[in-house]
């Protein structure tokens, strides 16, 4: 059994807990921590864990815990990642690896010195089927050449607090990740607009947001991103290829016939929208720390990912486009 340590009791932490503990072959769970120390017990006691720790390096060191789920604030992020690459400890991070690119090159020069990889970075829709077969067809060349991707990521809403920055960072995050994941391409140059202002927009961020990306090969890239749509949770995406495109499915929802009209209802919260997707995403990767084989995810995609959402923020209100320069990719990240 694989000893997990969880650091972060919030929704998404809760979740992966019991997802862990009830659902995944080999995992159990035996800490867990979090900076506000009444959820690590209500989670503890939810889900009989042994072990609460006040911190999470102190879970981190712990002889209890073989490998870590990190799923607290996003700014807490990348000091935890170094710790376990300390450690020798394998980790799966929720996204996004780091806040900025430089803290993820920090990650990868440790990951660098030890030789290994440790890190998985939580881009669950690598593990979305529709996802996956999406990619399949579109690296099985039937379509032709892949040409450009238009996509979407509309929220219903966001906590306080969110940023237009954030946007991008937090949220767009997934598209920046998925999209050269399904081209098997880089990010060239990148630019992030505003456009007229919905009147849902009330927190004070950019929504909708509009990104706009150019790839190595000159595909090209637009992704809509809406922090509070007014109407639910809604993910687009098609790849536009030569002979043909190829779309996302919408999650599975039984449609109403009545009244002259049809009806299909659409998910209004996020948690719901990818469940397989983590419930794939957790197996794999506790079977890959078991049989220390194969690679989800790692630091170089967490780093590539925060290359463009730095460039693309750094564009805002410029009205130019922006380089999206990454360094060179370290032999350890080959299948990246
Ligand atoms: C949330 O943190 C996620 O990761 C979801 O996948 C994303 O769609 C949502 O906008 C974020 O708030």
């Amino acid at each position: 059994m694989l000893k997990i340590g969880v650091i972060g009791c919030g929704a998404i932490g809760r979740d992966h807990i019991r997802r862990l503990r009830d659902l995944v072959p080999g995992a159990t769970v035996t800490a867990c921590s979090d900076y506000f120390r009444e959820s690590a017990k209500l989670a503890a006691k939810q889900y009989d864990i042994p072990h609460i720790y006040d911190t999470g390096e102190a879970l981190i060191e712990s002889a209890e815990v073989d490998a870590v789920l990190i799923a607290s604030s996003d700014a807490s992020h990348a000091e935890y990642v170094l710790a376990c690459i300390k450690q020798g400890k394998p980790v799966l991070c929720e996204k996004p690896l780091a806040q900025t690119s430089a803290d993820c090159e920090k990650i990868i020069k440790a990951e660098l010195a030890g030789g290994k990889r440790l890190v998985q970075v939580g881009f669950m829709r690598r593990y979305d089927p529709g996802y996956r077969e999406m990619k399949r067809i579109v690296l099985s060349g039937e379509l032709g050449n892949p040409l450009m991707i238009h996509a979407a990521h509309r929220n219903m809403q966001q906590p306080d607090g969110l940023t237009s920055e954030m946007g991008i960072s937090n949220i767009a995050i997934h598209e920046l990740d998925i999209c050269r994941w399904l081209l098997g391409d880089e990010y060239k140059n990148g630019q992030v607009l505003k456009v007229r202002q919905s009147s849902y927009s009330v927190k004070g961020y950019d929504n909708p947001q509009i990104v706009l990306l150019e790839t190595d090969l000159g595909c090209r890239i637009d992704v809509e991103v809406q922090l509070s749509d007014g109407y639910g949770y809604d993910i687009q995406c098609q790849v536009v290829c030569e002979k043909g495109t190829v779309h996302l499915p919408d999650p599975y929802a039984v449609i109403t016939r009545s009244g002259a009209g049809r009806t299909v209802p659409i998910l209004t919260d996020w948690s719901q929208r990818f469940i397989q997707a983590y419930d794939i995403e957790l197996t794999e990767w506790v079977q890959a720390v078991e049989n220390n084989a194969g690679h989800g995810p790692g630091a170089w995609d967490g780093y590539a990912a925060c290359v463009a959402a730095d460039a693309l923020n750094r564009s805002r209100n410029t009205g130019s486009f922006m380089e999206i320069q990454m360094m060179t990719k370290p032999a350890l990240y080959a299948d990246s």
